[in-house]
């Protein structure tokens, strides 16, 4: 049985030569980051992985194939298209056996990741349990990926447009270790604080892949979630995020935006509220993960 995988010619020699490798997820940039922006911020993601002396591998899915590492023109034809499929891993077999063009979130990335021998992967934030998860059930199937599959994860916590306590709750019930990378606090994406208590933190890659490495030999399954602030120069505190918050949940009730559509709106929703200044603190707080994960790779 050959699996459909394909690597790009970089990351294909990194991993013949043992080299540290860097995955990096697509959806990010279909659904996440507006174009043409988008293209810019994914080749400078890979950028700063080589500035950090690893090797960067974007995942995503066409022609039936998963991608470890995409070409120039897959990069620009995923950052332009505006037909791509959002992949979690419900949807991951079946766009590979339609052969269409599909971007992986942070669950579908770790599933191709490990697929792939790769063992750490920076994104931006993960998706988390929503403000009234109660009534509509809506949890990221990010959550029950960490549980499963064995990557590390570096994000800048969950996405302040989630339910940060119920989100911790949820990954501790699953036995999900979420490491404060060099803090004590749990960072809320666009602001370093979120007044949560991060429950590990350490304090360097090596730190981190020697952790990665004892869940393995424990024989214990899943993954970690590193959480990396964003840098304080970049940030938008919480508490003048919060009116712009609620305004974005109470359009996305109003609209009847639900299921997957429900992150790439609200995101779209803060950029415009914040006149583009929480586009330029996701850059920033993406670029610091993409170095924290180098560091973990070379660690690994
Ligand atoms: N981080 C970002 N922008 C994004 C995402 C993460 O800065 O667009 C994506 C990730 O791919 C994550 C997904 O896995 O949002 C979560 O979507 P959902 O809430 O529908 O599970
Ligand atoms: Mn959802």
């Amino acid at each position: 049985m050959t699996l459909p995988l394909t690597f790009s010619d970089e990351a294909a020699m990194a991993r013949a030569e043992g080299r540290p490798i860097v995955a990096l997820e697509s959806t990010i940039i279909s659904h996440g980051l507006p174009w043409p922006k988008n293209l810019e911020v994914a080749r400078q993601a890979e950028e700063e992985i080589r500035t950090a002396g690893a090797t960067p591998a974007t995942i995503a899915v066409g022609g039936g194939e998963i991608r470890i590492g995409l070409k120039r023109e897959q990069l620009h034809e995923l950052a332009s298209a505006d037909d791509v499929w959002k992949l979690s891993r419900a949807d991951l077999p079946v766009a590979l056996s339609q052969g269409a063009l599909g971007a992986t979130t942070v669950a579908a990335t770790m599933i191709c990741a490990h697929l792939a021998g790769i063992e750490v992967f920076a994104t931006g934030g993960i998706g988390g349990v929503h403000r009234g998860a109660e009534d509509d059930f809506d949890i990221s199937a990010d959550l029950d990926e960490f549980a499963k599959t064995p990557v590390t994860v570096v994000a800048a916590g969950a996405k302040a447009i989630l339910d940060l306590p119920k989100t911790l709750e949820a990954l501790e019930t699953r036995g999900v270790p979420v490491i404060g990378y060099q803090t004590e606090e749990l960072p809320a994406f666009w602001s370093r604080e979120s007044g949560l208590k991060a429950p590990l933190t350490l304090n360097s890659g090596a730190e981190v892949a020697a952790a990665h490495r004892m869940r393995a030999k424990l024989g214990l399954s899943g993954g970690q979630l590193v959480v990396n602030p964003v840098p304080a120069s970049d940030e938008i505190p919480a508490a003048e995020l919060a009116p712009l918050i609620d305004a974005a949940l109470a359009k996305a009730t109003a609209e009847g935006i639900a299921g997957k559509a429900v992150t790439p709106f609200l995101l779209g929703e803060i950029v415009a509220a914040t006149k583009g200044r929480s586009l330029e603190t996701n850059i920033a707080l993406l670029l610091n993960n993409c170095r924290v994960a180098a560091e973990i790779a070379k660690s690994m």
